[in-house]
């Protein structure tokens, strides 16, 4: 029966989580719990963006659609249903989202161990053209088993227990890390369960494409602007680098993680610390990344060393294949020399 394993033998994402549970003993299964609410959140919210266009889910909030309802911005929809997922599901006490200005601590009654931050509906500004967008989410565990306070997500990322995103585009592509390796299940509607589709993702360990917003190039400082020309004008004969950058995080992440190369988002003389948020867009996809065998650097350390003051704080980020990194950290410690 190997020869049709993967169609009779479904490992489907629960089923997964189920195995990577297995090599704890003392859990009692709460993270698969949570784990099967966030993919319950991500099912709808790929349905929503899937019908976007059809049932005008799209623009501003304020317009009425044909029964006369008031339209929720498929963003503000969308992080409705994983707050109400993330609250029912018995096993959060704190939730981030880059939606609300104030973290949310679920009531006693419904308390659990887990802390999760995500953004819900990331790079919605490019929905109304159709390019892939994505949820992204960490999950930290409560640092002390009583009351939950702010500290317990002001955590480094490198305390996350899992990190991952599902990304709407031509197919629905949930990617996960439990700290164990990075892997990723694509959505059969037909079945409604997320499949094994990419086991054991490994980056490769240089690429050839940058990915990068060359429209912020007047504001970039020394090292930034110094490896972006090494990738036009390489001075050591190799071949110059493309540039692919689709202006939506989960898009250019899992791009860069499937074919290998860099995604930079720099600090500017407009933005001193960058524009994507730790919490819930830097510190996911910089776990991921070190999980599947590339790194993230924020100019100045280890991404996942950085420890957040305030839940929306921004941070310059650079990740991606190893020795692409590598190179941009020479760059950046060269700076410091002078
Ligand atoms: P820029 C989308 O708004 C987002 O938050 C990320 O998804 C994306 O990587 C970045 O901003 C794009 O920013 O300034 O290049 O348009």
């Amino acid at each position: 029966h190997a020869a049709d394993a993967h169609r009779t033998d479904l490992m489907t994402i629960t089923r997964h989580v189920l195995n990577e549970q297995t090599k704890h003993p003392e859990s009692r299964g709460d993270f698969t719990i949570l784990l099967s609410h966030i993919v319950l959140g991500c099912k709808f919210v790929c349905s929503a963006v899937n019908k976007a266009g059809l049932a005008k889910l799209i623009g501003l909030a304020g317009e009425t659609n044909v029964q006369g309802e008031e339209q929720k911005k498929l963003d503000v929809l969308s992080n409705e249903v994983f707050i109400n997922a993330l609250v029912s599901s018995g096993r959060t006490c704190i939730l981030v989202s880059e939606e609300d200005e104030e973290a949310t601590f679920v009531e006693p009654s419904k308390r659990g161990k887990y802390c999760v931050v995500f953004d819900p509906l990331d790079g919605s500004s490019n929905i109304d053209c159709g390019v892939s967008i994505g949820t992204i989410f960490g999950i930290y565990l409560i640092k002390d088993g009583d009351e939950p306070k702010l500290e317990d997500v002001l955590q480094p990322g490198k305390n996350m227990l899992a990190a991952g995103y599902c990304m709407y585009g031509s197919s629905c592509t949930f990617v996960l890390s439990t700290g164990g390796g990075v892997n990723g299940f694509t959505l059969d509607p037909s079945l409604g369960e997320f499949i094994l589709t990419h086991p054991d993702i490994k980056i490769p360990k240089k690429g050839k494409i940058y990915s990068v917003n060359e429209g912020n190039a007047k504001n970039w400082d020394g090292p930034t602007a110094k490896y972006v020309e090494k990738c036009k004008f390489p001075t050591d004969g190799s071949a110059s680098k493309s540039l692919r950058y689709i202006g939506s995080m989960v898009a250019d992440v899992h791009r860069t993680l499937l074919y290998g190369g860099v995604f930079l988002y720099p600090a500017d003389k407009k933005s001193p610390n960058g524009k994507l948020r730790v919490l819930y867009e830097v510190f996911p996809m910089s776990f991921l990344m070190e999980q599947a065998g590339g790194q993230a650097f924020t100019g100045k350390q280890r991404a996942l060393d950085l420890v957040p003051e305030k839940i929306h704080d921004r941070s310059p980020i650079f990740l991606g294949s190893y020795d692409d990194v590598e190179e941009i950290k020479a760059l950046y410690a060269a700076e410091e020399q002078k």
